[in-house]
């Protein structure tokens, strides 16, 4: 068992500082389940082990020494390859059902048996109204509401033709004829590289990874692609499209970041998770004077409603919502003790937060079928009835309060300033409503480049030290930077994205930055909100009239942790990116996918990944990718994923 430092553990003050309180009270957190778990399988590490048939599990020796085979005979190449595309399947899956969610609720709303919710942004509803081909002209919002909601829903499973609807709206053609010239190199025929409809790919990749079928590594890798790009371009972009009209496109919020956002004095009700639908009534329903006012009776200030990892991505770019902290801050929130509710929906919450929370007076609150948790109090979302669900989850909140013990309260006072809400929209709004500023500064060199940043903490890396240190880096070279998810709280939190920044970066980005009024750290939303990325990427290169592969862009995936952001790296990879991971993906033990993964990639797609832990070094190979671009040359930089 390695024994970690405080300081080994989190680059975040604040949470340093809870660390050293979780000892002293003896308080069990992620790092201490992972020094418990630590020296992990290595060969599950390698993504060598197989449990797909019951004839196994199986594993192949990471030595060369026998056994090379699984029972059935399966090569090493064969299993990493299959539990790869697995995991992007999930990933796929997680981002694509929060778009189905939300089309569903866009259709009711349309044909009126909803009335909870309504269309916040009509504009934008005709625009991706639009973009699908459909006339606006003489049919009212709910009409068009509800064909682009038909249209979305039949990505989801009536479409069986390549490509899918909401692709083939969206992608520019000659993202599309890229990825024909890849298809080929894979020995696949035309367009087949571009999803059918979402579930079929999940599906697919469920069958042909069967015991017994797929042997063929590259052809899974293709499938593996298949499947991500639906979700960039279906499940993820659907989520993000059909969010603005049902809730608003993000526009420009002045926020805070970190612990000290829990307000000692009020009701703190944190909200985690991903998506939206059920928050937009928490927050309502807590801004309400009968909230307010039920508070105060109980002799708190008010309710003060923060959130944590995707969920407050939505909330803040609409609503400006202030960060309590990204993926490894849930448990430190709790500790604090001045939190009354946790209010969960899916995806990134972990399974011990009900007996934390039962260590205090905070109730956590479940809300999905979905996601139930042993020991929640489960609360589910019923959208027809959703804002007397928002008031009863407020009410439960200031009842706990009562319950809070002043001994055990601990806030650290950490918050940085944070300006949030890029969405493609309002980064064109400060462009004068193009974008071609942007490409100019890019293609005279005013700006390096532009890298997207994406992805978690993982506690086998110090929390936010790469994503802090690689944007530094990155900044440091000219380089505009975007991004989404918990690198976006981590950088907020370490006031990457006050305003201010923008004096102390070179000086191209610094007088671009200045007469568009933008920071040079942009905050474009949640993990599904990657698409947002995809879309600026994708217009630019659509601008410069060339491919994204040849586009001085890159994304990064700094302390990776979760299927989703595997399955964001393969579909920007895929899109012609050069894209970083740390840590290593399970791929180790199969040079032959290492392989496919970088030089592989790079030749069929232009994009590849590459995997760094340094924060230094990630930025020079990023930044050599660019600038190699901008050249005219896009071979891979020091290749080698193992
Ligand atoms: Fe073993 Fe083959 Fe079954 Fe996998 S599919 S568990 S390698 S026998
Ligand atoms: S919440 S997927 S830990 S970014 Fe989207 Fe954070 Fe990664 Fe979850």
């Amino acid at each position: 068992m390695v024994r970690k430092s405080d300081k080994e553990k989190t680059a975040d003050p604040a949470a340093r500082e809870m660390l050293a309180y979780a000892a002293q009270e003896g308080l069990e957190t992620v790092w201490d389940r992972l020094e418990r778990q630590t020296p992990q399988c290595r060969i599950g590490e390698q993504g060598i082990c197989c449990r797909i048939c019951l004839m196994g599990p199986c594993r192949i020796r990471p030595d060369g020494k026998s056994p090379q085979l699984g029972v059935c005979g399966a090569t090493g190449d064969t299993i990493v390859a299959r539990n790869l595309i697995r995991m992007v399947a999930a990933g796929t899956a997680s981002h694509s059902e929060q778009g189905r969610n939300v089309a569903l609720l866009l259709r009711d709303v349309a044909l009126g048996r909803n009335r909870e919710y309504g269309i916040t942004d009509p504009d934008k509803l005709r625009r991706v109204a639009h973009r699908l081909g459909i006339k606006s002209r003489r049919r009212n919002l709910k009409q068009l509401a509800g064909q682009v909601a038909e249209k979305a829903l039949d990505c989801f499973s009536n479409h069986q033709e390549t490509p899918l609807p909401f692709l083939e709206a969206y992608m520019p053609d000659q993202t599309r004829r890229q990825f024909q010239k890849a298809a080929e190199t894979l020995e696949w025929e035309g367009e087949a590289l571009l999803p059918r409809n979402i579930d079929r790919e999940v599906v697919d990749i469920l069958h042909r990874t069967h015991y017994g079928t797929d042997h063929e590594p590259k052809n899974l890798l293709a499938q593996g692609v298949r499947c991500a790009l639906a979700d960039g371009w279906g499940g993820s972009l659907i989520a993000t499209e059909l969010q603005d009209v049902l809730f608003g496109t993000p526009t420009v919020q002045r926020t805070r970041a970190n612990l000290g956002v829990l307000d000692e004095a009020a009701v703190n009700l944190v909200v985690h998770g991903h998506e939206p639908i059920l928050s937009e009534k928490i927050i309502e329903a807590a801004k309400s004077p009968e909230m307010q006012d039920l508070a105060r009776a109980r002799g708190a200030s008010g309710v003060n409603v923060v959130g944590m990892c995707c969920t407050v991505n939505e909330a803040l770019m609409r609503q400006g919502v202030e960060m309590a902290g990204n993926h490894l801050h849930q448990e430190l929130a709790i500790m604090t003790g001045a939190v009354e509710a946790l209010v969960v929906d899916v995806q990134c919450i972990f399974p011990v937060m009900a007996d934390l929370a039962r260590c205090f007076h905070t109730r956590f609150i479940t809300t999905s079928e979905a996601a139930r948790f042993p020991g929640s109090l489960h609360i589910p979302l019923d959208v027809e009835r959703a804002g007397d669900i928002g008031r009863r989850i407020v009410r439960t909140a200031i009842d706990a309060f009562q319950e809070r013990d002043r001994g055990k309260v601990f806030i650290p006072e950490q918050t940085a300033t944070a300006q949030v809400g890029y969405s493609v929209e309002e980064i064109e709004r400060h462009l004068g409503g193009r974008l071609s500023p942007l490409t100019e500064a890019l293609q005279s060199g005013q700006i390096r480049g532009i890298a997207g940043l994406v992805g978690c903490n993982n506690p086998k890396v110090p929390q936010d030290f790469l994503h802090i240190h690689l944007t530094r880096e990155l900044l440091r070279r000219n380089v505009l930077v975007v991004g989404t998810g918990c690198w976006a709280i981590g950088a907020a939190k370490a006031g990457l994205m006050d305003p201010d920044l923008v004096n102390g970066v070179p000086e191209g980005l610094k007088q671009f930055c200045r007469s568009h009024d933008i920071p040079p750290v942009l905050h474009m939303g949640s993990c599904v909100d990657c698409s947002r990325m995809l879309l600026l990427f994708s217009s630019l290169a659509e601008e410069s009239g060339g491919p994204l592969g040849k586009m001085p862009l890159v994304g990064a995936a700094p302390e990776w942790a979760t299927e989703k952001a595997l399955t964001i790296g393969l579909y920007l990879a895929a899109s012609g990116l050069p894209v970083h991971l740390w840590p290593l993906p399970p791929v180790a033990g199969s040079p032959l996918v290492g392989h496919w993964l970088t030089e592989g990639m790079a030749e069929g797609f232009g994009g590849y990944f590459l995997v760094e832990e340094d924060p230094v070094a990630a930025a020079d190979r990023l930044v050599e990718a660019m600038d190699r671009r901008r050249n005219g040359s896009r071979g891979v930089l020091n290749p080698g994923i193992v």
